[in-house]
């Protein structure tokens, strides 16, 4: 039987990178360090931030407010409901059931009360996660600007970072490239966007999130079949067998070289529709869902200024 490198009892997880078995409390005091620590490294919170902690119903987001909480920040959870058949409702129920236990305010937006449709639902060309995605960025962003929060914490982990950066480099998607990375800056009505997870594989994450007796959606959204990224995934993670911590470094070794994908100096302007920050006359969000008029997300939130 393996044992903690630490105390001696019965590992609980045994790790190749770096090389050690940890039982369940220590295994549960490295994750949350390293979380702090790369939180620490990118500057990603600072007094006074109000933070808003993105929840899919998936791991990754449980693991990040499970972790925030346990480091003791303060946030609320939004969860955005896309309105993709039985996947949706099982997903905002869970959501609502890992706050419920976590003793976290939640938020709830429906795309389709919002906009009439959720996603493959419209008449488009344009695949569903092409829109998606934009979807998902502009009405958290919307939420937390209309209810003063500054920052915005995702679930993103190392497989989705290293998975994106090596489509970018084949793709050479030089303004992805540009702004990829642990943190976004915020600006005006942009909150501030963090992924604190930065450094943590999905073993890791799944490993930490069953150290509680929370639920998560183990399904995958039926849209994400066949998705680019999943095929680098799974490149990536043979090289990482053979080579353990070849993938942060990978992460590592590109945000010391980010100087070589300078960011194009963009003016954005004001959305005639929604006043939000765009690069056309419009924003892609209101064009894509032919809105007339902004959408108001303000709900009741007594922020604690103390
Ligand atoms: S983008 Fe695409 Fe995801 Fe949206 S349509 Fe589903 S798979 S949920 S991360
Ligand atoms: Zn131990
Ligand atoms: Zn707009």
């Amino acid at each position: 039987m393996r044992r903690c490198k630490f105390c001696g009892d019965e590992a609980y997880v045994v790790m190749r990178s770096p090389k050690m078995a940890l039982c369940r409390v220590h295994y549960r005091e490295f994750v949350e360090r390293k979380i702090e620590r790369v939180i620490h490294r990118y500057k990603m919170l600072k007094e006074g931030d109000r933070l808003l902690v993105a929840v899919s119903g998936g791991k990754d987001a449980l693991a990040t407010a499970l972790a925030l909480k346990n480091l003791g920040y303060e946030f609320e959870c939004l969860h955005i409901n896309l309105g993709i058949g039985e996947h949706s409702q099982l997903s905002e129920n869970i959501s609502r059931e890992q706050c419920e236990k976590l003793g976290i305010k939640l938020h709830i937006l429906n795309l389709r009360e919002l906009v009439g449709a959720g996603i493959g639902e419209v008449r488009t060309r344009r695949a569903p996660c092409s829109y998606c995605g934009m979807t998902k960025r502009y009405l958290m962003n919307k939420f937390a600007v209309d209810n003063g929060f500054n920052v915005i914490a995702t679930g993103h982990n190392l497989d989705d970072e290293t998975a994106f950066l090596m489509g970018n480099l084949l793709h050479w998607n030089l303004n992805y490239l540009s702004r990829q990375g642990p943190m976004l800056s915020e600006s005006d009505k942009m909150a501030r966007r963090i992924k604190p997870l930065y450094e943590l594989t999905n073993e890791d994450i799944e490993n930490y999130v069953r150290l509680f007796d929370v639920p998560y959606v183990h399904e995958r959204c039926p849209y994400s079949a066949g998705a680019k990224s999943i095929l680098y995934g799974k490149v990536l993670k043979e090289v990482e067998d053979k080579s353990p911590g070849t993938k942060l470094n990978f992460v590592k070794g590109f945000l010391k070289n980010r100087e070589l994908f300078p960011s194009e100096d963009i003016v954005l302007k004001e959305c005639r529709v929604c006043g939000m920050p765009s690069l056309g006359e419009v924003c892609s969000f209101c064009r894509f869902w032919n809105l007339n008029k902004p959408l108001n997300l303000k709900v009741n939130i007594v922020h604690d200024d103390s």
